[in-house]
């Protein structure tokens, strides 16, 4: 059973990933945000770390055009197809495709906030990241707070991971991938 919190931010995703806003998802809103976050994270066109995010990002657009049985260059994802499979691979059966499909994006977003090179995000590289993605009216502590399984004070991958499904499941309210 959906709940509306989780309808809502099925929908909120969808209308933030169809960044030129035709009402269709693909490979090219999907190349687009990820240039949109290298430039909010003042990261240079064509560095390393520019490629592994740009590559995660159009991992994550071959996972669902994959799930919607789509072209992966020149498919194009409803709306309808999009809640589709987040209900069934995001919500339900633990979300475990979709932690894979994810992963490496959030790993790549670390490589980007993570200043002080020790793979975790701490509270102020943190900040750093809901800046980079448009993220307001959300105290960053409290945020942090709500993301934090082991109370180490750093976040890391999986803790980061687990916080993209826990957003959508309603369980949080910090959304990390922006929205
Ligand atoms: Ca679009
Ligand atoms: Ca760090």
């Amino acid at each position: 059973m959906t709940t509306s919190v989780q309808l809502d931010r099925i929908k909120t995703r969808f209308d933030s990933w169809d960044v030129n806003g035709d009402g269709r998802i693909d490979r090219a809103d999907f190349d687009a945000e990820s240039k949109r976050i290298l430039r909010a994270f003042g990261e240079a066109p064509g560095s390393p770390r520019s490629r592994v995010l740009s590559d995660a990002y159009l991992g994550m657009w071959n996972f669902f055009a994959g799930k919607a049985g789509i072209d992966k260059e020149n498919g194009r994802l409803t709306p309808e197809q999009f809640h589709d499979i987040v209900e069934e691979h995001v919500l339900e059966n633990g979300g475990a495709d979709f932690g894979k499909a994810v992963k490496p994006a959030v790993q790549a977003m670390i490589e980007l906030a993570d200043v002080d090179d020790d793979d975790q995000i701490s509270p102020t590289e943190f900040k750093t990241w809901l800046d980079a993605m448009g993220v307001e009216n959300i105290d960053p502590a409290d945020a942090f707070r709500q993301m934090q399984t082991n109370g180490d004070d750093q976040l890391s991958v999986d803790e980061l991971v687990q916080a993209v499904r826990a957003y959508h499941l309603g369980e949080i309210d910090v959304p990390l991938l922006g929205h």
